[in-house]
């Protein structure tokens, strides 16, 4: 059997430890706590600075959402908030970006700006300028800290900044250098101001797939203690092939749980057994297909294979729509998952004849698993099918990074 339809030793240790020595119904409820509480994590990320420095664009991008959609932060326009205005991430309701009242005024007064927008609520601040850092960064940051907070300063318009380095030159330098040149200016121009070791990004939100927009969500993933590290790599925009791989590895690690839960269902539901579409649609022998189908649309919008994000995609990069869509597998292709397809697709790939050989394996480090209704063929197939599906859309995902982007590795 091909190598990625294996159920990992490490996986199979994973699940002989949630299991041993414990009863199989306690053990099946954290297995699906685990599950539950994996989107219920929340994260809450404020992005602060001055009037007009890209605070509301940037909160657009990193959600994946364009600048003119319902729920797009406003951008662009005269300055009113004064209250920090939550913005919700489309897929992952609990990981919020506070696009907070702009500071620089001055009378700023970075401690009474900190209670005024309740600091403890935020994971951490993200401080963003359009030049150099000034007075009213450096005061912010060190009451954050001062407060047990986290900060990253952000250069935005960094692409502006480009522009404006070449414009008059004749013997115009590289863009390593300049950029160089200014990280190493604002990083100078912190530590002038008394923040040890400052970690500065130079970002465009116009070019999210360029300059240091992955590095700053990288370390951030990095950074974040462990249970908020998985919806914030999930929450990622899909401009980075990096990303892309690194959300099929979370998926990948979830599976033999959703195999569990689909086992259970078709194990303790009232016509076990019963696999004709008609008769219970979303129901057979095989697995929860139900199940199966929102966990696979979860994969189609966490990889940007949606309508909606391809459209993004499309705008964002000025290609055509259905070149996107073109070098998609017909599988993802279609508008929606269904019940039916997935069926049809496990047959059509004799899943369910594999899916006994990796139950059978499952059953060596879990055996209680061969003992639900069906022989827990329910299992393997769900777990093959959750596998297969994953790899073909990361598979298309990057297809149709590598088209809207042609100059990117
Ligand atoms: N060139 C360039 N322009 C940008 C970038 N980010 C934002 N802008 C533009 O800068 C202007 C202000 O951006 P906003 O995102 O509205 O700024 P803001 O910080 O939210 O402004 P306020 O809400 O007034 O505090 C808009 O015209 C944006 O299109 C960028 O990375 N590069
Ligand atoms: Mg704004």
């Amino acid at each position: 059997m091909d190598s990625q339809f294996l159920v990992p030793e490490n996986q199979l240790q994973e699940m002989k430890n949630f299991f041993e020595n414990k009863d199989f119904a306690e053990a099946v409820e954290s297995v699906k706590r685990c599950l539950e509480d994996i989107d219920q994590v929340p994260l809450n990320v404020a992005v602060t600075g001055e009037s007009g420095s890209g605070k509301s664009t940037f909160i657009n991008v990193i959600r994946g959402l364009g600048d003119e959609e319902d729920d797009s932060a406003k951008t662009g326009v005269v300055e009113t908030t004064m209250v920090p205005s939550p913005y919700l991430h489309p897929h992952h309701r609990n990981v919020k970006y506070w696009d907070l009242p702009g500071i620089g005024s001055p009378e700023f007064q970075p401690m009474d700006y900190l209670q005024m927008v309740k600091f403890h609520q935020y994971d951490f601040f993200l401080i963003i300028t359009t030049e150099r850092f000034r007075e009213c960064h450096i005061l912010l940051a060190r009451a954050i800290k001062s407060m047990g907070k986290k900060f990253y300063f952000l250069r935005s318009k960094i692409d502006s900044a480009l522009k404006g380095c070449r414009r008059g030159r004749t013997n115009c330098c590289k863009d390593e250098d300049l950029l160089k040149k200014i990280h190493e200016d604002c990083v100078n121009g912190l530590r002038a101001g008394g923040i040890e070791n400052p970690r500065v990004f130079l970002i465009s939100s116009l070019e999210p797939e360029k300059y240091d927009f992955y590095l700053i969500q990288k370390t951030l993933e990095d950074e974040l203690p462990s249970h908020k590290r998985h919806i914030f790599l999930l929450s990622q925009p899909i401009f980075f092939h990096q990303a892309l791989e690194k959300k099929r590895k979370a998926f990948v690690a979830q599976i033999w749980k959703w195999a569990i839960m689909s086992a259970m269902n078709v194990a303790t539901s009232q016509r076990p057994g019963v696999n004709s579409m008609s008769c219970v649609p979303y129901l057979s022998a095989n697995g929860d297909l139900t199940l199966m189908v929102n966990v696979l649309e979860e994969y189609k919008k966490a990889f940007g294979l949606d309508t909606r994000s391809l459209m993004i995609l499309s705008d964002t990069f000025g290609k055509d729509l259905e070149d996107l869509r073109s070098v998609i597998g017909t599988m993802t292709a279609l508008e929606e998952i269904t019940p039916e397809l997935v069926f049809n697709h496990l047959k059509s790939y004799g899943l369910t004849d594999m899916g006994r050989i990796v139950t059978a394996c499952v059953n060596q480090y879990v055996p209680q698993i061969g003992t639900l209704a069906s022989g827990g063929i329910a299992f393997g197939t769900t777990y093959l099918t959750l596998n297969s599906f994953l790899s073909a859309m990361a598979e298309d995902a990057s297809r149709v990074l590598r088209m809207a982007l042609p100059t990117s590795d």
